[in-house]
């Protein structure tokens, strides 16, 4: 695919007021009827629709059949010339839903005979099911109907109102859909098939009633109740937090087996991967269930960030998904644990955005080039761009971002938005100036933020020095000084945090608690009034998204992990002693006994007050993964980084089987079936525990082995399964056979039980992953099936797929193969794994580089995958 630039943006030559749909559904056969109403804007531009996998049957201009020289349908554009607007243009074509593997477009999930038939249409689906303008400034008004044999598909669903139904007479029926309000083609979807419902009444604060229907096939409806009353709580708490309330009768959510991504956001009739949809204690863990509660409210929340104000063209991603991940992020932290939420995220912009942003896949937030949009759904976009939104809250406060967003949305409803327009809205309802802010958009790289602190005993001031700098990253070699929030307190020998006052100010602020903005390449912040060194708390709740290399003395890192009032920072000192710890055990084989002990006695000290969220110390007793203990590493030996991890976090466990015994004891069997936050963050603490212990020493193997019996949640059954499988102990096995039984046919326990395989730190997990691609429930068709074998395999079993051999390479770069001409999409997601081949060392650099040359020789690769592999070697 050509590259297209930001900077070539046009506005369309033609607008499409109204489109009519009418669709004849069949899983081999569907023919779709399309009447467009066309406005011309620039009167010298021919009509060039985009049309890509269509069996074009016949094309009309205002009623007259077009002939066969009166058009163009090549290269996925179905070209018209010498027509002027205002015209109506119809067209029919038909598609394969059956054949379509791709996943994009109208497709068929299930078998024939028991599937049913759905659309996934951003961000270019559209073009494969009529042609059109497929992109995401041109919005239209849209009827829908659809017409479907009524025993095959008795549930015919699409986006808006329902505008009546009826039956055919022999043995069809129809339904029409009326969505009021104007949408771009990206967030058209409908559904028709055998589906199950659970419905609920909602009342709008605006006083509307909407009914809330949640589909899913037979087998899965029992499952929904959960995402059901995370629906709910998202719909008020937009209204109470964001004053946004939805606008249609009814909200649909659909769940499906077979879906590229999480989640759609499709106007009133969101589509779900059931991974994200379907949850009980039976077949769900406690992560699950957050995980359903958090993009249930992302795709709701998009019904404003993201619908009602959309993106002006694809390389505004950031703009609804950026705000969007932080509004879920918000959600989840209003409703559960912030701190955990918190210390999730960070974790995952470790693990997945840094590393992302350390090689030849960086790119900017919003990209200022593409050439296949789809490989632009990165942690960047979405994670690093709600980083940014955050910073803005911050610098803003709650109130003022409040004020931005409500003059965001009043200002831009209904039509498609930039970047340019969000800091605008949010900088003139605050009366200033952001846009400084258009840097993190624009620039790659994870900016390095140094802090060095100075007390100064005769004059009582304490100076904190901050200084950034960001490396070059493809494509941008020079890079402009950010705006960086700094959010910071002092604490004093005692723990007590110190009022702030800044040279040259009257006062010290009300909170003990400030932000520091940085908006050049250094500045130093003199605090006056302050007697003695103190123990500076930086980057508090990671208020923005930087390297932090701090001059901190270890003993004030075990202050602040000890007695820190922010439960983050707690967490944040304690990750900065294992860091510290790890580069020492990297080096020089073993940590720091000192330094060793002076952590361990941080951690045990948050086992042992029972008045700490069990979340946080569980996490506390988590060790970071070595991914992102690599992070800034160059010549990276995996094994060297796995052995280094393991000392750190076996010498934990071993440090403190006492305390860790205390406290499994202390939170009871954990075995209840309660979900809210609290029994959660018992039962996260509790395993912890067991993994430690059992890490410290086989003889707490018993413990695992009766916890796996006596589980009466997945969460706690699959906790100890993993415990026996990393320990090799000798039931293992055994274990992994009754799991595998008990939850036969249910593809989602499975993809567990295949993940969980995939992941161990032991490099036979490669044959083990090559001869669970032969189980008869794994398919490659199956994009949760692939992403939990072979995704966590090469993404998150760094040991086992960086092998000295080669072979995890060979036997990712051969699936994805496989998988190109499948479902192009997950190929390429899959073929990130080798992005950072440059940073590991020689042998395995050239392994790596070897798989990816001869990947990019395989003829008729798909766009997805040629981009990935190509900017990959570049
Ligand atoms: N828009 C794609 C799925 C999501 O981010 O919600
Ligand atoms: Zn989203």
């Amino acid at each position: 695919k050509p590259t297209r630039f930001l900077r070539d943006y046009r506005a369309p030559a033609w607008r499409i007021d109204d489109v009519e749909l009418d669709v004849e559904l069949d899983a081999a056969a569907t023919t779709v009827h399309a009447r467009l109403s066309l406005q011309q804007d620039d009167a010298t531009a021919p009509l060039e629709l985009d049309a890509e996998a269509l069996d074009l049957l016949d094309l009309r201009v205002d009623g007259r059949v077009l002939a066969g020289d009166e058009f163009t349908l090549a290269d996925g554009r179905l070209v018209v010339p010498g027509l002027r607007g205002p015209l109506v243009l119809e067209s029919r074509v038909r598609i394969a839903p059956d054949r379509n593997t791709a996943l994009q477009g109208l497709y068929l999930s299930g078998t024939p005979e028991h599937g049913f038939l759905l659309t996934q249409c951003e961000a270019e689906g559209f073009r494969r099911i009529t042609p059109f303008l497929d992109r995401s400034d041109v919005l239209a008004r849209y009827t829908v109907t659809l017409r479907a044999d009524r025993a095959r598909y008795p549930v015919l669903l699409a986006n808006g109102n329902a505008d009546g139904a009826g039956d055919l007479g022999d043995g069809r029926h129809w339904a029409r859909f009326v969505d009021p309000h104007p949408k771009p083609s990206y967030l058209f979807a409908l559904v028709a098939g055998r589906l199950e419902s659970i419905e609920r009444t909602f009342v709008t604060a605006q006083g509307r009633r909407v009914r809330l229907v949640i589909h899913a096939e037979a087998d899965a409806i029992g499952r929904c109740d959960w995402a059901m009353q995370c629906l709910e709580h998202a719909m008020r708490w937009d209204e109470q937090r964001f004053g946004r309330c939805y606008d249609l009768d009814a909200f649909h959510v659909v769940a499906t087996h077979d879906f590229t991504m999480g989640a759609m956001e499709n106007k009133g009739l969101n589509i779900f991967n059931a991974k994200y949809l379907l949850a009980d204690p039976a077949s769900a863990t406690d992560d699950d269930h957050r995980h359903v509660l958090a993009v249930v409210g992302h795709e709701y929340f998009h019904n404003w960030s993201g619908n009602r104000v959309t993106c002006r063209d694809w390389f505004q991603l950031c703009l609804k998904e950026g705000l969007t991940v932080y509004r879920e992020q918000e959600f989840e932290s209003d409703l559960a644990s912030r701190t955990l939420r918190r210390i999730e995220d960070v974790r995952l912009l470790w693990r997945a955005q840094f590393s992302e942003d350390a090689g030849p896949l960086a790119h900017a937030v919003r990209p200022d080039r593409y050439s296949e949009i789809n490989n632009f759904y990165t942690a960047t976009v979405y994670e690093k761009g709600a980083e940014i939104v955050r910073m803005l809250g911050v610098v803003l406060g709650r109130d003022g971002f409040r004020r931005g967003l409500d003059l965001y949305f009043a200002r831009h409803d209904g039509t498609a938005a930039t970047i340019e327009d969000f800091l605008a809205a949010l900088g003139d309802a605050n009366d200033v100036d952001l846009s400084p802010w258009l840097a993190w958009y624009e620039q790659a790289g994870t900016p390095e933020l140094r802090a060095s602190g100075r007390h100064d005993a005769r004059r009582r001031c304490y100076e904190l020095t901050l200084e950034q700098r960001t490396a070059p990253t493809p494509g941008q070699a020079h890079k402009r000084a950010l705006p960086i929030p700094v959010a910071v307190a002092l604490f004093d020998r005692s723990g007590r945090a110190l009022p702030l006052r800044l040279d040259g100010e009257d006062a010290a602020v009300a909170a003990n608690e400030r932000v520091l903005l940085l908006g050049s390449d250094s500045a130093t912040f003199r605090f006056v009034d302050v007697d003695e060194a103190p123990t500076p708390s930086l980057l508090r709740g990671f208020s923005a998204p930087v390297r932090l290399v701090q001059d901190t003395s270890p003993q004030a890192l075990a202050a602040l992990a000890r007695h820190d009032n922010d439960g983050f920072n707690r967490w944040f000192a304690s990750d900065a002693l294992v860091r510290r710890l790890f580069a020492q055990a990297l080096a020089h084989g073993e940590p720091e006994a000192t330094l060793f002990s002076t952590w361990t006695g941080c951690v045990g000290s948050a086992l042992d007050d029972t008045g700490v969220d069990p979340a946080l110390a569980a996490e506390m007793l988590t060790v970071a993964d070595a991914t992102s203990l690599a992070d800034g590493l160059d010549d990276v030996d995996p094994e060297g980084v796995h052995q280094a991890r393991a000392r750190v976090e076996t010498g934990l466990a071993c440090a403190l089987v006492a305390p860790l015994l205390r406290r499994r004891l202390a939170l009871g069997d954990g075995g209840d079936l309660a979900v809210e936050p609290l029994a959660q963050a018992r039962r996260r603490l509790r395993n912890a525990c067991l993994a430690a212990l059992c890490r410290a020493d086989v003889a707490h193997a018993p413990l695992a082995r009766a916890q796996y019996e006596q589980a009466r949640n997945l969460t706690d059954r699959l906790a100890a399964l993993g415990v026996l499988l990393s320990m090799r102990d000798a039931g293992a096995s055994a274990a992994l056979a009754d799991f595998a039984a008990r939850h036969a046919g249910d593809a989602l326990v499975l993809d567990k039980w295949f993940s969980l395989q995939a992941t161990e730190a032991d490099p036979r997990a490669c044959e083990r992953v090559a001869a669970l691609l032969a189980h008869p429930a794994f398919r490659w068709s199956n994009p949760n099936n692939v992403y939990a074998l072979l995704g966590a395999f090469a993404l998150r079993n760094p040991r086992a797929f960086h092998r000295a051999d080669g072979d995890g390479y060979r036997l990712v770069a051969d699936a994805i193969l496989r998988l190109d001409a499948l479902t192009p999409q997950v190929a390429a997601r899959l073929a990130t794994a080798f992005g950072a081949w440059r940073r590991y060392e020689p042998i395995r650099r050239a392994l790596m580089h070897r798989e990816l040359e001869r990947m990019l020789g395989r003829e008729h690769l798909s766009p997805d995958l040629a981009d990935i592999l190509g900017r990959s070697l570049a």
